[in-house]
């Protein structure tokens, strides 16, 4: 038996956002966002068409959640603040309702002891900036920039923990790259300019809340998959890892705790000739703002090889022009998501961490396992029995308690999520939560297996096994 002791004030928790747990109620103010005006356009894009509407009615149900975060061992949770609910067109009036709720919502988790992490951004644009242009446009930026101030003037003094972005590659990727979410775009020139406004609205939004001298941190959240080559002696393998590396973490990750981009990638956007635009100033504000407080969300790596197959001329420059995704024998896979599970990879982030990045305090953000039909795994107590979730977070967990005993800055675990909830086109196709939602029963909560089993942990801060 080995007992894996965690440091003493570790965060245990959980992690969701705003736009894919809170619903909304008419009256409640709440402006239109690019999902919910997506699914409005084309439903079937959706997985059984269910759309962010209801989601987990988090927005009535926020009090009895509460208390089952307690019940599941939460000493801190994070979600996201809609941009959409507190200003509904972006820029413009602030909605009282929202304001409201959120003060109640973070009010909630104090008063019961769980510390509320709060992120700006969760690939959640207003509507009414998407159609300007989106993170495209630079009045975005400056929107943005507004938004946050009222945020940290809003609530500054009751939440100590701030993420400028979840996952900002997302938008990038998904939007602009590769179809996945609205508006659907495929132009890596588009795909540059979004990242770099994201990369220095996440800069400004530091800048102001370090002005302010609220007594907090302010990070970001990355989804960071490490790249592995197919091949670690074959230069050609190693390089286009690096290139993956670059395009798809270090992208975001050099400006944020580092303050410039990556020389690599500015060395292929060049020679793209898709530089985007930059103002006078704006490397000096990313040079200058940098983040207190790295998330980390892992679920996946990345495997690479050197180019093999003929590169795609049909949607312009892609990153896939520099290396070939490669699929490694005998992964092993989550079937319903699609995605590799590789513990060993959290730990090699936090070695990166360490080594690379100033061993900046930093945290597991996000980590989980979706799985469908969940239901099947019910026993005679009524409980889903998700014993492989319980596999998955402690095969994780001791990576992590070995990083921390080599040195690693890591302060903390939060599970994606707490309660299942709406994901993207996914809708509630997977599950991830500790806490189980059964839409056709009004959205009635039941504690996983999984969720005691956090609890124990959470309570004893460390693992026996
Ligand atoms: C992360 C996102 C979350 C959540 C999670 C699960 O990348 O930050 O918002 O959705 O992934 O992924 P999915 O919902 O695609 O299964």
């Amino acid at each position: 038996m080995t007992n894996y002791q965690f440091p003493a004030h570790f965060w245990w928790g959980s992690a969701a956002s705003g736009p894919q747990t809170e619903g909304c109620v008419s009256g409640d103010g709440k402006g239109e966002n690019i999902f919910d005006y997506w699914y409005s356009k084309e439903p079937e894009k959706f997985f059984n068409q269910v759309g962010p509407g209801k989601a987990s009615q988090v927005y009535t149900k926020y009090k009895e959640d509460v208390q089952l975060m307690k019940q599941t061992g939460h000493n801190s949770f994070r979600t996201s603040i809609q941009w959409s609910r507190l200003i509904p067109e972006g820029i413009g009036e602030v909605n009282p309702k929202a304001v409201e709720f959120y003060h109640s919502y973070f009010d909630e988790l104090i008063e019961n002891g769980i510390e509320p992490f709060v992120n700006l951004y969760h690939c959640d644009m207003p509507m009414a900036l998407q159609e300007k242009g989106g993170w495209l446009n630079r009045e975005t930026v400056e929107a943005y920039e507004r938004y946050a101030k009222i945020c940290f003037e809003l609530f500054g003094t009751k939440v100590k923990k701030w993420f400028t972005h979840n996952e900002p590659i997302v938008p990038v990727e998904a939007g602009y790259l590769y179809r996945w979410h609205y508006p659907e775009e495929s132009d890596m020139k588009q795909a540059v300019q979004i990242g770099y406004h994201e990369a220095l609205a996440s800069a400004l939004a530091v800048k102001a809340y370090h002005e302010m001298e609220l007594e907090g941190q302010i990070g970001i959240i990355l989804n960071l998959t490490p790249s592995y080559p197919r091949d670690e002696k074959n230069p050609e393998d190693v390089k286009a890892a690096a290139i993956a590396d670059a395009f798809f973490n270090r992208s975001f990750l050099d400006p944020a705790v580092k303050g410039e981009f990556p020389q690599e990638l500015v060395a292929i956007v060049k020679e793209l000739g898709i530089m985007p635009a930059i103002n006078e100033g704006d490397l000096t504000i990313i040079k200058e703002n940098t983040i207190d407080l790295l998330g980390i969300n892992y679920y996946q790596p990345r495997r690479v090889k050197a180019k093999e197959t003929p590169i795609d001329q049909e949607n312009g420059p892609m990153p896939e022009d520099y290396f070939d995704n490669y699929q490694m024998p005998g992964r092993k896979m989550n079937p319903y998501r699609g995605w590799e599970i590789y513990e060993k990879g959290i730990y090699d982030i936090l070695v990166n961490v360490r080594e690379n990045y100033g061993n900046i305090e930093c945290f597991i953000s996000e980590n989980g396992m979706g799985v469908e039909n969940e239901a099947r795994f019910i026993k005679e107590d009524g409980m889903i029995h998700d014993d492989y979730r319980i596999e998955f977070v402690q095969e994780h967990l001791k990576y992590v308690h070995q990083a921390i005993q080599e040195g690693s800055n890591c302060l903390g675990y939060h599970m994606w999520t707490c309660m299942d909830n709406w994901s993207w086109t996914n809708a509630y196709k997977n599950r991830y939560g500790f806490i189980s939602v059964d839409l056709s029963n009004d959205g009635k909560r039941t504690i996983k297996k999984s969720g005691y089993w956090f609890k124990e942990l959470s309570d004893k801060n460390e693992m026996i096994l």
